[in-house]
This record gives structure tokens, sequence and C-alpha cells, in this order.
């Protein structure tokens, strides 16, 4: 795949909230990860590196920060072609803002509730984008991700009795019947909007789906909120094009903060509600290891 054909691209991810690159990432760049995979899970202790589908099963879920883990998702997520398309999106000046991977093991990969990245870490303004790298061939039936075009105007309510869960299961909840389920072979990207609706399903396949996640931002969007997020991931947050800026440029809005009942590793442990910990009191400032 070559450099992106900017003004349709960016007119896409304008319009949709999301926007495909297929097989932006070669097979031989795809095989390095899965290999890459492989390797940080082969410890004795898979807790360490990685969290565990609820059950007795054992399988990986998620592997923590893989751009810490592993060089080879440290060079994926500074891939000069990826970067060229944030680029195109989100601006020059572009910030390495955290990453995750979700494995989505055959017939236990968990599901992933409706949601706004944005819910999770409001900043000054919306220029953020996540680009979700398919690692296997994707389908609806090995739970492609699903988005509803053109959510990504308002933040929807994530919160549940009182309190942030990371979901949105109230009346903002969309109907399924308005979402498109994004198919693409391994090595292509989901470019998605910080404000965009999505969700995955519980994967009942016989195949992974296996998915890797670097978020970026715009080198002058800040986070407005100090909270669980912010508070792993911002020294980790480093430049990877252009320069750093002194300055936030601030967007208009109103953003409901992440205040959570209890403090929250994963995205899975907070909407699941097996929150851990003592109560984090109304500040969502408590934080384990890792937050969305
Ligand atoms: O892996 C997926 O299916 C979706 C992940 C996601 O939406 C997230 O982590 O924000």
């Amino acid at each position: 795949m070559s450099a992106p054909d900017t003004a349709a691209f960016v007119k896409e991810y304008r319009e949709n909230g999301f926007v495909v690159a297929e097989r932006l990432f070669d097979p031989s760049e795809v095989a390095e990860l899965n290999n890459a995979i492989t390797e940080i899970l082969n410890v004795s202790d898979i807790g360490a590196v990685a969290e565990v589908e609820p059950g007795d099963n054992g399988m990986a879920r998620r592997i923590w920060s893989p751009t810490k883990q592993h060089s080879a998702f440290e060079r994926a997520a500074a891939h000069p072609l990826l970067l060229d398309h944030v680029e195109a999106l989100i601006g020059p000046d572009i910030l390495f803002h955290y990453s995750k991977l979700h494995l989505k093991a055959p017939q236990v990969g968990s599901v992933v509730d409706w949601h706004q990245d944005f819910a999770y870490y409001p900043h000054t303004n919306t220029d953020l984008v996540t680009a979700l790298v398919y690692l296997d061939d994707t389908t609806t039936e090995n739970s492609a991700l699903q988005a509803v075009p053109g959510s990504h105007h308002r933040l929807a309510d994530h919160y549940v009795d009182g309190f942030f869960r990371g979901k949105v299961v109230g009346a903002d909840a969309p109907d399924p019947a308005q979402a498109v389920a994004i198919e693409a072979p391994a090595g292509s990207v989901v470019f998605i909007h910080p404000l965009l609706l999505h969700y995955s399903s519980p994967n009942r396949s016989d195949r992974y789906r296996r998915a890797f996640l670097p978020a970026y931002r715009a080198a002058d969007a800040y986070p407005i909120h100090f909270g669980a997020h912010a508070g792993h991931n911002e020294a980790g947050v480093k430049l990877l094009r252009g320069k750093v800026s002194d300055t936030a440029r601030v967007e208009a809005g109103t953003w409901r903060l992440p205040l959570a009942e209890r403090p929250f590793g994963s995205l899975f442990q907070l909407q699941e509600g097996a929150n851990q910990g003592t109560a984090a009191a109304a500040t969502g400032y408590a934080t384990l290891d890792e937050a969305k």
C-alpha cells in the first residue's frame, strides 16, 4: 500500500469517524508481529505480561503495552506509512499516546462493549486517533470491529448507576441495525476517531482475531483529566513526528469525566464490573496497572 490518497481518505474519516487502509502492513510484517506475540506470551507467568480471559481457559485476552514489551511493536507503532496516514488525519505533529493488543482467541475472545475512546481520556481537542491493526484476516465471523458511521459528533453517556463504566448501555446505546462490521484482510488498519461508537462481539469462531492498537494524538492535544488513564500513560507519551507544542489547542465542548467507582485496569474489567480495590470515591484517580 502506498501513501494515502489524502483527500478521499480524510473525507471518509471526517464523514464516518473511521477509515480503513487495507494491507498497510505487508504479510512479512504481520508475521513478524504475530511471532512477537508468541515470544511475549512464552513466559511461565502469563499474568505478568497479559490480562487473562475470565474462566479457567488461561488464555490471554490483552497484552499490556506491547510497544514496551517487544521492539517489533515499537517499530510497528512508528511505521512511516502508518504515520503518513495518521498525519493526514491529525496533522504533522504526532505524539505516540499508548498501545495495547487484543487477542480475541478462538471461542473465548471477550466482548468489547459499545464505547467511545474519548470517554476514557478526554483531551483539550479531538485530534486523537487509534489505529487498530488487524493481525488476522478479519470478518464478522471472527469478531470484526463494528462501528456506527457518523456517531463521532457527540459524547454518549458511559455512566451506570452514577459511575463511569466505560460502556454505553442506556438511552444512548446504538441500535445494532446502525452498525457496520469492518471486515478487512490481515495487515489492514482501521483508523478510529476518539468519539466513534465502536464494539466487537465475543469470538465464537475457530480463528483468532488479533489486533494491535497503537494510539496517537496531535502534539497540542493535552489530557484535561489526570485520572487513571493519564496517570498511567502520560509518562510513556513521546514525539514521533514534527515538534512538541507548548500550547494546548482547546475545542469547545463539555465532557463528562471518567470517574469510576473503583480503580480499574482494562476496559474489559471496567465494562464487566470486575473492578478491583477499594472505592476511588468520585475522583477516579486511583489506578491499577493499566487503564483502558
Ligand atoms: O479489539 C477490539 O475489538 C476493540 C478494542 C477497542 O475498542 C478498544 O480497546 O477501545
